[in-house]
Parts: structure tokens; C-alpha cells; sequence
């Protein structure tokens, strides 16, 4: 599949962001933004995110913060939320559709069932590292693929780093593809990680992450899979014994904004609120590479046992997965997945 000319997808692609520039030239926004608590001409950006006030993300939001505020010399202000206060993601991003909340930084996992190409991002092994990531996501491919959030009353302004998933459980510790065999492990509300887990023995359980670490403390579920600042920074050391580095999936955030919230705003706000996207974005990705680099030291101090997967054992995995892939790159098109893969390999 990955020999697929992709020549359909590439000019679909250029005709999506040429709209996208013009879409943004020719909105005036010269009503103000549809937000219910728009206070004379001081609009209020509501933020909120499912980890907590301790995470890179919510550093990066309070960054995005600072950045709009100074910006705008306080015409727009924004509200930030940690820890699910407004809810788990699937709910906040139907508030950014509704216009009851403007805006949200979910994982792509659950961006995919609002848009079901995201996907894509979520195949087992497909980044070899966070550089190219950032490449693939920050050009054309990624950004076209921002530009389908509209479809869903969703502005996508940036992609955020969550980072790569690893498998903890209180079990056992996972060292080979056997050692998956019945674990019950909670997943994201998406159905190619479902199938992912369940390729790889494992029983998934999807779940929101606002119940997850409940859900661990009273045994519901044996394991997780989060990238190191997550487990770390959750406490999911208090609960779980094992950690192993799986790096199966590496994992964006997407930053987006209520739709009918951008409409509503100025050319000059709007620029406002995509610039502090991106260079929060920027800051935020920084944050979490250091984060993560030392956090899983600090697991090991918390009392989990860490165990490396070899290298034969991890393509033992993605040959496990491969037809989970193979069905998703189809129902997502092939196109789409070729022109990934193809950015992929010019990133390297
Ligand atoms: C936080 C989630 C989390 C994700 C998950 O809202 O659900 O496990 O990795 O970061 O988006």
C-alpha cells in the first residue's frame, strides 16, 4: 500500500489550503463572537484540559494565556481548567460546538471520532521520533487535516505534544508480546486502540480519562498507557507496579476553538488567538520532551519496576498490529495514509 501514488490527496490538499487562507482573508468577524459571557468588548476564552495543573499542557495553556491577554491588551481574557473541571474531552469539545466552552486540547484518539481521518496519527509505530512528528503535523498533511475540524464546528489552530504511550499495569511486568495475554487495560474512547490491544492480547477497556485513575485504585482495570509525564505527574505510581517502554503510539494533542467563537472574532483577534496557539504550542512541546525525559527515573523511584522491550520483542508487536493498521488505512482511504507515510519518510 505504501508504493500508492498519492497524487489525489496532494491536490486535495493544496485546493483545502488555499480555502483555509481565504476563509481567514475574507472574514470580517465584524460581530462580536458568540460568546455568552462576552462582557462589553471584553471577551472571555474559557480553556479547559483533562490533566492537571502540574502537566506541560496546562503550562502551555497558561502560556497560550499570557500570550492572548498581552496581545489583545486585555480584550479577550481566558479562563484555564485542569483536571477535567469541565469535563473529559469528548464532552468539551461538543461544549466548543455547542459555544458553551471556546476552547479545548484533546488527544487526537478522541478527536477521531468528531473526525474520523485523526486516526491516522493514532497507528501503532508510525512516528519514529518527535521531530518528525513535529514535521508531519506542522506541515501540509497536518494542517490539512486541521482544516476538517471546521466541518465539525471546530477551529483546529495547533498540534501540542502529549508524547509517546507506555504501558503500566499492576500485574506483571510487560516484556514480551505474551505477557499482554488478558491484561485488562483501559484505553481511549477509540476503536483502533480497542482493536490495537486486543491484536496484542490484551482485554481494552475504553474509558474517559477523568475516571481512569479511580478505575486503576479500585482494580476495574489492571493497566493504562500514557507517556511518562502523564503516569508520573497523575500519581499512577500509587496504584500500578509496572512500567515498560512500549513507545507503541506516539500521540499529538490537537489545540482547537469553538467554531462559531472564531467566526465571531476580529481578523486581528483571530490572529491573536492562532499565533498564541502556535507559540504556546511550541513552549508546551519543549516542557513535556524535558518532562518526559525525567520522569520515568522518578517512576522508578516511586517504587514501579521499568522494563525495556527488546527490539525483537517490539517488532513481535507492530506484527501484531499490522492488520489493525491495514484495516483502518482502508477505512480511513489510502490516499491520506500514503501522503503520511510519504511525509514521514521526507522528514527523516
Ligand atoms: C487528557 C487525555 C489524556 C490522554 C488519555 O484529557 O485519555 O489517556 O492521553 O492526555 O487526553
Amino acid at each position: 500500500m505504501k508504493k500508492l501514488i498519492h497524487i489525489g490527496w496532494v491536490s486535495i490538499l493544496s485546493v483545502m489550503l488555499v480555502a483555509c487562507g481565504t476563509s481567514n482573508e475574507t472574514s470580517q468577524g465584524n460581530e462580536s463572537a458568540s460568546n455568552g459571557e462576552a462582557n462589553g468588548d471584553v471577551l472571555t476564552i474559557r480553556a479547559g484540559i483533562g490533566l492537571n495543573s502540574e502537566h506541560p499542557q496546562y503550562k502551555g495553556l497558561e502560556k497560550f494565556k499570557e500570550l492572548v491577554e498581552e496581545r489583545s491588551g486585555g480584550q479577550m481574557v481566558v479562563e484555564t481548567y485542569h483536571s477535567g473541571q469541565l469535563g473529559d474531552d469528548r464532552l468539551m469539545m461538543e461544549a466548543l460546538q455547542l459555544g458553551s466552552q471556546e476552547v479545548t486540547v484533546p488527544s487526537t484518539a478522541p478527536v477521531a471520532n468528531f473526525v474520523s481521518e485523526f486516526s491516522v496519527f493514532d497507528f501503532p509505530f508510525l512516528f519514529p521520533s518527535s521531530d518528525v512528528a513535529d514535521e508531519v503535523l506542522d506541515g501540509d498533511v497536518g494542517q490539512a487535516l486541521l482544516q476538517k475540524l471546521e466541518e465539525q464546528n471546530l477551529v483546529g489552530l495547533a498540534f501540542w505534544e502529549n508524547g509517546f504511550r507506555n504501558v503500566t499495569n499492576s500485574k506483571r511486568p510487560i516484556e514480551t508480546l505474551e505477557d499482554f495475554n488478558g491484561l485488562t487495560l483501559r484505553t481511549m474512547e477509540n476503536d483502533l486502540h480497542l482493536e490495537a490491544f486486543r491484536a496484542l492480547g490484551a482485554n481494552p477497556t475504553p474509558m474517559a480519562f477523568t475516571e481512569l485513575f479511580t478505575a486503576m485504585q479500585q482494580g476495574t482495570v489492571d493497566g493504562q498507557e500514557n507517556p511518562y509525564a502523564t503516569i508520573y505527574l497523575e500519581g499512577y505510581a500509587e496504584v500500578q507496579n509496572h512500567v515498560s517502554n512500549t513507545n507503541h503510539i506516539y500521540s499529538p494533542f490537537v489545540f482547537m476553538m469553538s467554531k462559531p467563537f472564531f467566526d465571531g472574532l476580529t481578523e486581528e483577534q483571530q490572529e491573536i488567538v492562532r499565533e498564541a496557539a502556535l507559540e504556546a504550542g511550541q513552549y508546551q512541546r519543549e516542557l513535556n520532551r524535558e518532562a518526559n525525559e525525567t520522569y520515568l527515573s522518578s517512576l522508578e523511584e516511586a517504587g514501579m519496576t521499568y522494563t525495556e522491550i527488546s527490539e525483537v520483542e517490539r517488532m513481535r508487536m507492530i506484527e501484531a498490529v499490522e492488520p489493525v493498521i491495514d484495516k483502518y488505512a482502508e477505512q480511513i482511504g489510502t490516499d491520506i495514509v500514503q501522503a503520511v507515510y510519504d511525509a514521514i519518510e521526507a522528514a527523516q
